[in-house]
Parts: C-alpha cells; sequence; structure tokens
C-alpha cells in the first residue's frame, strides 16, 4: 500500500514537474526557479491586503481572468490574516530602491500559497500579468477547460527598464473598430505595455469625433472602396460614393480611454499635422494654401501631386488646431498630445505668396524654419491646454520648440540629438522598431516597405549614444497601409512586439535570443488558445546570394534546412544544410526550394525563389 501512494506521489511530482516550464515575457529581472507547485482550487481564497477601491477591483479582475477557464469562482476577502490556499495581493508601501519602482512588484509562488507585493496597484497587475503566464496555457481560453491548474513555485523580483514601453496603432490608413482596439490592448497588457500610441489622422482618414468641426467625420473619415496594392491603387472618382472607412464618437474614445485605464494603459492621441493632412483638407479645404476639392487618399500615390499640408500662414489653421486640440485635451489623460510633424511636403508652402510674405516677416530662412514656427505655435496651444508636445524626429529641422520631446523613428539620430540638447526622447528607430515591415522572406509575406526579423528586433539598444536622463523609453509601431484587418494586425504585431516588450521592461543582461525564442515559442501555443494571430516567420528559411553561392540560414537555432534545385518539394530526404552553408549553384539551375526540418518534422513555410530574384535582391 505504502509502495503504491508512493508511485503516486512520484507520479504527482513528475505530472507537476511537466508543468514546471517558466517561460516568461518579458522576462523578469530576477528569477528563481523552486521545486513544487500551487494547485489552484475551487475553495482557493483571492486574499486583499486593504480596502483600497483600485486594489479591490484587481481583486475582481483576477477572479475574473481565472474564472472563465477554470470556472472556479474564487472567494475574495480582505485582511492581512496569513492564510493557506490563498492568492494574496499586498499593496505596501515598502519601496523597491530601483527605478521604476512605481511599476515593480514581487511575486512568490509557494505551495501553500501565492503572494504579489507591489507598493502601487500598477505595480500589483504587473504581478498578475506575470501570475496569469505561470499558468498552463489553458489560462487564456475563455471557456471552462479541464485541466489541473498548477503554478510552479518561483520567486521573482521585477520592475521594468524603462517607463515609457508603448505600442503605436495606425487606424487611418484602416480603420480598426473599438473591439478591435479593445482585443489589441487585452494583448499589449500581458505584455507590460503601458503605452497606446493612436494614429488617429492621416491622408487616408481621420478617425475621432471632433464636435467643432463635424466635416472631419462626416467626410474626412471615408474614402473611395479600393483594394489592391498599396500606393498603385487606382484614384477616387468624381462624385464616387465615399463608403469606406469609420471613424470613432467621442463616448467610444472615452470608453476606450477607460479600458486602457484599467488595464494600466495610457493612450498618447496622435493628431499628424502639419503634413499628412489630406484627410483633413478635403474636410475643410480652406486650410489648404490652395483651397481645392481635395479626396481622402483610399491608398493611390499622391504625394506632391496633391497638397497634404496646412497652410502654416493662415490664422484660420491656429484656430481650428486650437479647437481640435481643446477637444482632444479634455479626452485624453495622457500629459503629451503628439503632434506628428513627419513627412510634411512643402512645394506647396515655397510657392504660396502668404508663406512667402510670413516668412520675410519672421525672419525664417527655409520652409524648414517655417515647420519649426508651425510646430512652436501648435506647442504654445497644447500648453494652454495643460499638454506637452511630443512629434516625430523631423521636428527638429528648423529648429526645435523649447518643451518639446521628440520621437525617432528615422534611425536614432534624431533621438541622440534632441537628448543632447536636453528634451526628452522616446526611441522608435524604423530598422529595429517598425513592426509594418517584412518579417521573413518578402516573397512568402505581403506587400510592405523594409525588413525587420525577430532578431533584429530583439537586438535593439535603445541607450545607445543617449543619457539616460532624457531617454523616456521606446515603443515599436504599426502602420497599417498593408493591414486591412484584425487577424493582419495580429500577424505583424507578433512576436515582434514580445522582442520589443522584453528590449523595454527587461534588464539588458537577461537578455538572450535563444532563450527568448523558446519562450516565444512557448507564446504561440498560448496565443492559440487565446485565438489571437501570429507570425510563424522565424521558422521560414532564408536565402541569399553570396559570392555566386546559395547561402542558406535560418533564425532560430536546432532547425535541419532541406533544399533542391530541381522540380521536386523538398522534404527531410532532400539534401540538407547547415545554418551558413554556401551551396553552388548547379549548372542549369533556375530556382531553388528550401524548407526547414525540426525533430523530423516540418516547420515553417516552403520558400520557392528565382535564382534571378536572388540575383536581383
Ligand atoms: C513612415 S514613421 C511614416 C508613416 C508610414 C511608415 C511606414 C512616420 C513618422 N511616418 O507615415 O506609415 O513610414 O513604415
Amino acid at each position: 500500500m505504502k509502495s503504491i501512494q508512493f508511485l503516486c506521489l512520484i507520479l504527482l511530482l513528475s505530472f507537476g514537474a511537466k508543468t514546471q516550464e517558466i517561460n516568461l515575457i518579458p522576462e523578469p529581472v530576477t528569477l528563481l526557479k523552486q521545486s513544487g507547485f500551487f494547485n489552484l482550487k475551487p475553495s482557493t481564497t483571492i486574499l486583499l491586503s486593504n480596502n483600497d477601491p483600485e486594489l479591490q477591483r484587481l481583486g475582481r479582475v483576477l477572479a475574473e481572468m481565472i474564472g472563465t477557464p477554470t470556472g472556479y469562482r474564487l472567494p475574495i476577502r480582505t485582511g492581512t490574516k496569513t492564510t493557506i490556499n490563498a492568492i494574496v495581493l499586498v499593496l505596501e508601501k515598502t519601496t523597491f530602491q530601483v527605478v521604476g519602482q512605481e511599476e515593480g512588484y514581487s511575486l512568490e509562488v509557494g505551495r501553500n500559497k501565492i503572494e504579489i507585493k507591489a507598493q502601487t496597484t500598477h505595480g500589483i497587475f504587473n504581478g498578475l500579468q506575470t501570475l496569469i503566464q505561470l499558468f498552463p496555457k489553458e489560462i487564456e481560453a475563455n471557456a471552462v477547460q479541464r485541466v489541473a491548474w498548477n503554478i510552479p513555485s518561483v520567486s521573482i523580483q521585477d520592475y521594468p527598464r524603462f517607463a515609457w514601453r508603448g505600442m503605436l496603432l495606425d487606424v487611418s490608413r484602416h480603420f480598426h473598430n473599438k473591439a478591435m482596439v479593445k482585443s489589441y490592448l487585452d494583448q499589449l497588457a500581458k505584455f507590460k505595455y503601458n503605452t497606446f500610441h493612436w494614429h488617429l489622422s492621416d491622408d487616408q482618414g481621420w478617425r475621432i469625433e471632433i464636435k467643432k468641426y463635424p466635416k472631419l467625420t462626416s467626410v474626412g473619415a471615408w474614402r473611395v472602396p479600393r483594394v489592391g496594392k498599396w500606393w498603385k491603387r487606382p484614384e477616387p472618382e468624381e462624385n464616387e460614393a465615399t463608403t469606406e472607412g469609420g471613424f470613432y464618437t467621442q463616448e467610444d474614445v472615452k470608453e476606450i480611454v477607460q479600458y486602457a485605464k484599467d488595464r494600466y494603459i495610457t493612450i498618447l492621441p496622435e493628431i499628424d499635422v502639419p503634413g499628412h493632412s489630406l484627410a483633413i483638407l478635403a474636410a475643410y479645404p480652406e486650410l489648404a494654401t490652395v483651397p481645392k476639392n481635395f479626396k481622402v487618399n483610399p491608398g493611390s500615390e499622391f504625394y506632391r501631386k496633391v497638397e497634404n499640408s496646412l497652410d502654416p500662414s493662415n490664422d484660420k489653421t491656429y484656430e481650428f488646431l486650437d479647437g481640435v486640440f481643446t477637444e482632444i485635451a479634455q479626452l485624453f489623460p495622457h500629459p503629451y498630445i503628439h503632434i506628428g510633424g513627419d513627412e510634411c511636403y512643402k512645394g506647396y508652402w515655397e510657392t504660396s505668396n502668404n508663406c512667402k510674405k510670413l516668412m520675410e516677416k519672421e525672419g525664417l530662412k527655409d520652409t524648414k524654419e517655417l515647420q519649426s514656427f508651425f510646430v512652436k505655435k501648435v506647442e504654445k496651444i497644447l500648453q494652454s491646454k495643460g499638454k506637452k508636445l511630443i512629434g516625430w524626429d523631423e521636428i527638429l529641422e528648423g529648429g526645435l520648440a523649447p518643451d518639446a520631446t521628440v520621437m525617432s523613428w528615422r534611425g536614432t539620430k534624431g533621438g541622440i540629438e534632441a537628448a543632447k540638447m536636453g528634451h526628452n526622447v522616446v526611441m522608435t528607430p524604423s530598422d529595429f522598431c517598425y513592426i509594418d515591415l517584412y518579417q521573413g522572406d518578402p516573397i512568402l509575406e505581403p506587400d510592405t516597405y523594409g525588413k525587420l526579423r525577430l532578431n533584429k528586433a530583439y537586438s535593439y539598444e535603445p541607450s545607445e549614444g543617449i543619457d539616460s536622463k532624457y531617454l523616456l523609453g521606446g515603443q515599436c509601431n504599426l502602420w497599417s497601409e498593408n493591414i486591412p484587418n484584425k487577424r493582419q494586425a495580429e500577424y505583424m504585431t507578433y512576436p515582434r512586439a514580445l522582442a520589443t516588450a522584453e528590449v523595454f521592461w527587461s534588464a539588458k543582461d537577461r537578455k538572450n535570443f535563444d532563450g527568448f525564442a523558446k519562450r516565444v515559442e512557448a507564446q504561440f501555443a498560448r496565443f492559440d488558445v487565446a485565438k489571437i494571430n501570429y507570425s510563424r516567420s522565424m521558422f521560414d528559411p532564408i536565402v541569399a546570394l553570396v559570392d555566386k553561392q546559395i547561402q542558406l540560414n535560418t533564425e532560430v537555432n536546432g532547425l535541419d534546412i532541406h533544399y533542391t534545385f530541381e522540380r521536386g518539394i523538398p522534404d527531410n530526404f532532400y539534401p540538407k544544410a547547415k545554418n551558413g552553408d554556401k551551396i553552388p549553384i548547379p549548372k542549369g539551375a533556375d530556382q531553388i526550394r528550401v524548407v526547414n526540418y525540426r525533430d523530423g518534422k516540418p516547420i515553417g513555410k516552403i520558400l520557392l525563389i528565382s535564382i534571378a530574384d536572388l540575383e536581383k535582391r
């Protein structure tokens, strides 16, 4: 009898051991694995250290997160009496003596209880996200699952490296509705993002109700329906119905701001001016240097051919912006408003008499200084609403506004320069942080601009060349020219947003790509349960022409590469290459097919590319 009990115990422990895998993203500052696990039962109590209303809310949030997939209705109690079989949330002012302490937390999982301690409810919230990631993946389900709810014993101390951990979503190029935005925020919160940069206006659509300027949405939010290659789509026809688009009412915005706040995410609204303003001009043509019958752009080529910049010499422009920013400032609690400032085409300013006159009067030597004049005036408008200005790094050109913060996207130099001048910076260099770019071979991916693989996104080091005093943090950006829907938004966001989450949260010395890739894969399984899309492009072959030979590579370790120059579909019986091998091109070869295998199973897509294409690259 004894030996059977013993056997059962061994089985139980080994079952427990199987669930012991810990795959947290972002990686915590310190993590100590211990033996054993906590088993969650229907009787497990959520114990809150005090009556703080927000702590109480978080207790209910936790009960709900656990309730749906487990089917358990965990009781919630308040008190300090030590208990067993409890998840204890302790809000106390004992300080972490570290940077980012406001968001820090400790998490102890023992056999008898789980305890999260933090000095702020934001810290508690972060601890909860980590705790959920320690659960079996089925915790992500939205219906009851039958699994043992074991949580591996562990001791974690954690806090962020940077205070600003952002994600931009462009809702102009393609409109993404309220439900999509909420779902997107749900995911961001899991990876400890705390800033949602909402790109609300651009040439292809204005997306937020402004009561004072109703045409912004009745006209500016709608365009003619088009599909096809972005920038090559047929232009709007005269009198064609504008049926594609959408916008958020102010009630929607309030709801989303609150939804984000409940997840410890603040929303940074962006109104992109003075360039990228075609949707504004479609609604209010009088704000252009030469008013015309402007049309919201449907993805056709127009840059430089059609004016898309506001007239900086017109008082009405500033009156308009004052009206818009009054309402924006009231809707969004974020201390900043993003005014864009990027890629402003100034060709029409150059030929405008009013602009020339203004430049002469103000002693502005070129249109870059004219844009700087504009931005400085906008900064005053924002300040009058109690807001700080942030803009893309173009706002450096022609002179930076006195208190402006710079978002560095054209590489890192804008950020470096601004920080040297004593301005705050947020880093989002396109070659590391633009998740609208190709994540695998362009032949296998939807059209976009440049390339950004997962390992490159992961390799980013934000502090290079920048005094940490001015470095607020960074973000990654999902521009949506080629993001028609939620599934594609998720495909482009994950896994690269996991890399960025770690870049901006985790300690520098904890970074390790191989370990990260393994954790990403575990996260994929959780996404599957949560029905969130993601890209598996990190498993795809990488093919290049080097020294007149074909070089084969993989992005992650441990894959076998199989290939053929003949007309067959390669599998693991075909020739095998090692990572980095260079293969001579056989005479007459016009194409190569490559596929990766792992442990005898195909993984990733089959890549077919012509030698001619490779030569062109
Ligand atoms: C540049 S980043 C832009 C966006 C595009 C993006 C595409 C920035 C400030 N401007 O308008 O969508 O590239 O990658």
